[in-house]
């Protein structure tokens, strides 16, 4: 196939922009810019990757919630997570990736995924934290990724961010329980809300001066809306809900602004953002290693799985049992 000209492949951009300006869904087999099929495997996976390895902070306390009920809870948000991964890494495949290549990027650690999950869960209290909190800025952000411009991405976020919202009322639940209970039960849901405050707001990424992608990501209608507009939006959002908590932002300089009309902020850690980005978070080699372990104890299923379905396949192409 002759390779287009530099002015037929001009045109051919010209053309998708303004198909993304009409807001129509670009969808796996339309022509699409290199560059914006390579920041669409890049977002999406470090997106999937995300919602796989979240599973560990949360899973670790399956064995030990409090209830019966709340076990049944976790285990369904849990299980949750692993589906979103999965409806992630299905709609990256369909720009041409498998998910052999990402997982691979993912556990040589040259992939990324959200800083948060490189945090410890220390009490119980943590599991209400990051149900309230995480999950609740990840809708924020999702809920905004359901307009992208790529049409399975954005389809996968509709149903994840149905998802999410029962994980952010089931976590919110758990948070209301231990600030109306016992002087020990709200200590541990101020301590959790200290500590997972901070690391949420890192979720957004960095301020959108120094955002590498986000130009073009907004201009392709990738994002929608940008870091920090979004960081802001969960801001506004999360502080009545704290009050009606009767916790206590852990930020000094948390207060209304009548001018903006928007809560005003403090300055994130940027330092702590870049370090854990770098490895050298609490848990990312917790993490990394957990990621390992699991590919590699589940080898021989994959291998038993393919072997089943190339079986299938002769038996069906020849009609004999092989
Ligand atoms: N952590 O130029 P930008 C969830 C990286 S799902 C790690 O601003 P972009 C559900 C960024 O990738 C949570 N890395 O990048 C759940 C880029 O690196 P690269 C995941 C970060 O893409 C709940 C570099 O910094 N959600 O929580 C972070 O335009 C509970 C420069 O940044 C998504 O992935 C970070 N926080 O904007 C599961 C949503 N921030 O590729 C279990 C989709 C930035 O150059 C339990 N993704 N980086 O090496 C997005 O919306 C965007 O990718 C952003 C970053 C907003 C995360």
């Amino acid at each position: 196939m002759a390779t287009p000209s530099n002015v037929a492949i001009a045109e051919l951009e010209e053309a998708f922009q303004q198909r993304i300006d009409r807001e129509e869904k670009i969808e796996p087999k339309d022509w699409m810019p290199d560059a914006y099929r390579q920041n669409l495997i890049r977002q999406m996976s470090q997106h999937a990757h995300s919602e796989v390895v979240g599973q560990l902070p949360e899973g670790e306390w399956i064995t030990r919630a409090p209830t019966l009920r709340r076990k049944a809870i976790l285990l369904a948000k849990v299980q949750d997570e692993a589906g979103h991964g999965l409806y992630l890494y299905s709609a990256t495949e369909t720009l041409g990736v498998s998910r052999e290549e990402l997982t691979e990027q993912l556990l040589a650690g040259s992939a990324k995924y959200a800083s948060i999950f490189n945090y410890p869960t220390l009490t119980w209290a943590d599991v209400g934290a990051i149900g309230w909190l995480v999950d609740g800025a990840a809708i924020v952000n999702q809920i905004s990724l359901c307009r992208t411009s790529y049409g399975p991405y954005a389809r996968a976020m509709v149903r994840i961010c149905k998802e999410e919202s029962f994980h952010v009322r089931q976590g919110y639940e758990i948070m209301t329980v231990l600030a109306r209970g016992s002087a020990e039960q709200r200590a541990m849901a101020q301590d959790a809300l200290d500590r997972w405050w901070w690391p949420t707001l890192m979720m957004f990424g960095p301020h959108d001066t120094d955002s590498a992608h986000s130009g073009r990501s907004m201009r392709w209608k990738i994002k929608r809306q940008s870091n920090d507009e979004l960081r802001q939006k969960f801001v506004d959002q999360s502080v009545a809900q704290a009050e009606f908590l009767g916790l206590a932002i852990p930020d000094k300089a948390l207060k209304w602004n009548d001018t903006r009309n928007h809560f005003d902020f403090g300055e994130i850690d940027w330092d702590e953002f870049r370090a854990v980005l770098d490895g050298e978070g609490p848990c990312n080699h917790e993490r990394m290693e957990a990621r390992r372990k699991a590919d590699e104890e589940a080898r021989w299923i994959r291998g038993a799985t393919l072997a089943y379905a190339e079986k299938e396949r002769v038996r069906s192409s020849t009609g004999t049992e092989s």
